[in-house]
């Protein structure tokens, strides 16, 4: 039997810079509202925990983006053509695209992701399962410039980024990722994006508090790498999980709050906590299907659709650059 991935497998290394997770910590610990950037909840175990919480319950984003996806899956291609370019920035297991694959046909997929052995693994993985698929893995840091590694003319390009994860960022940055993304697929090219609904806080609140525990230990293993890599000492009994939909500003917001009047040290750097004081962990933006429209507008999206699912918990879009 002769395996054809190797032919259709191709990974570019765009080199990212890797974030200096001890500068990072530093100046977000010592800013005058303590914060620690969620990017870095992804380490091996926080990925770990993260299905967990896809997995859970409470955490009705992941199953209700794809029973939307799989309900609409004729019109979702409809809408983004076949022989596309199929780009998915922070791709990650890549395991929603597989919605998509079978019926859409892209032309190619083009994975992109910081973490590079990962990326690699994940993509040939995929070229494996999928026969006929062509995978150019790109090794990027998708929060920066975004540029495909070779030219394309004439052929559609269009990205999928799912999940909600356009929610980690305030409206104005979201914009930006936004434009940037447009930029990438260029004139005539489309955005596939998940994008969840402002709903009923109890809701809301129970899928950022799993009975299981699942996205406390998530918040914690924060300051369980910090402990590990940067050879720090926070005592993870003296902060506590702490998850709430913000109903004014319309967002989750994760911190870690520290039980009492404490101090910690990162290797020479000593940080002092108040009792409650608190560490922000995490921003979940939610929106309105008008505002999330009126958000992708303000980016130079054209909005061609929108799915939801019958009890409006969550939505996935498709703009297009035209
Ligand atoms: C991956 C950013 C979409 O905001 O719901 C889940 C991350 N944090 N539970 C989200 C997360 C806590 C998730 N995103």
């Amino acid at each position: 039997m002769v395996d054809s991935s190797s032919q259709r497998y191709q990974f570019f290394d765009q080199h990212p810079e890797i974030a200096d997770l001890r500068s990072d910590v530093i100046q977000g610990l010592s800013a005058e509202v303590p914060y620690i950037s969620p990017k870095y909840f992804y380490d091996e175990i926080g990925s770990r925990l993260f299905e967990e919480i896809c997995n859970s319950e409470e955490y009705y984003p992941t199953r209700t983006e794809v029973s939307i996806i799989r309900d609409n899956i004729d019109d979702i291609v409809e809408e983004l053509g076949k022989d596309c370019l199929l780009i998915e920035p922070g791709s990650g297991d890549s395991y929603k695209v597989r919605l998509l694959l079978d019926a859409l046909r892209p032309i190619a997929y083009l994975p992109i992701d910081i973490s590079k052995l990962y990326l690699q693994g994940e993509a040939q993985k995929l070229a494996t399962e999928f026969t006929w698929l062509n995978v150019h893995a790109i090794c990027a840091d998708f929060t920066g410039k975004l540029e495909l590694p070779y030219h394309v003319e004439s052929t559609n390009k269009v990205a999928f980024f799912p999940g909600s994860t356009i929610g980690n960022f305030a409206p104005e940055q979201a914009i930006s990722v936004l434009k940037e993304i447009k930029m990438m697929v260029g004139e005539g090219g489309g955005l596939l994006i998940g994008v969840d609904l402002q709903k009923n806080s109890n809701i809301l609140n129970a899928a950022y508090n799993d009975k299981s525990g699942f996205t406390e230990q998530f918040n914690k293993n924060l300051l369980v790498r910090i402990n590990r890599e940067l050879q720090a000492n926070f005592n993870l009994e003296q902060f506590q999980h702490y998850a709430f939909y913000n109903e004014e500003q319309f967002r989750i917001e994760m911190h870690l709050v520290s039980l009492r009047d404490q101090q910690v040290t990162i290797d020479d750097v000593i940080l002092h906590y108040k009792k409650d004081q608190s560490i922000l962990t995490e921003y979940s933006h939610k929106y309105s299907i008008d505002g999330f429209q009126i958000l992708a507008e303000q980016a130079g999206f054209k909005i061609k659709k929108s799915w939801v699912d019958n009890d409006q918990l969550f939505s996935v879009h498709y703009l297009v650059n035209n």
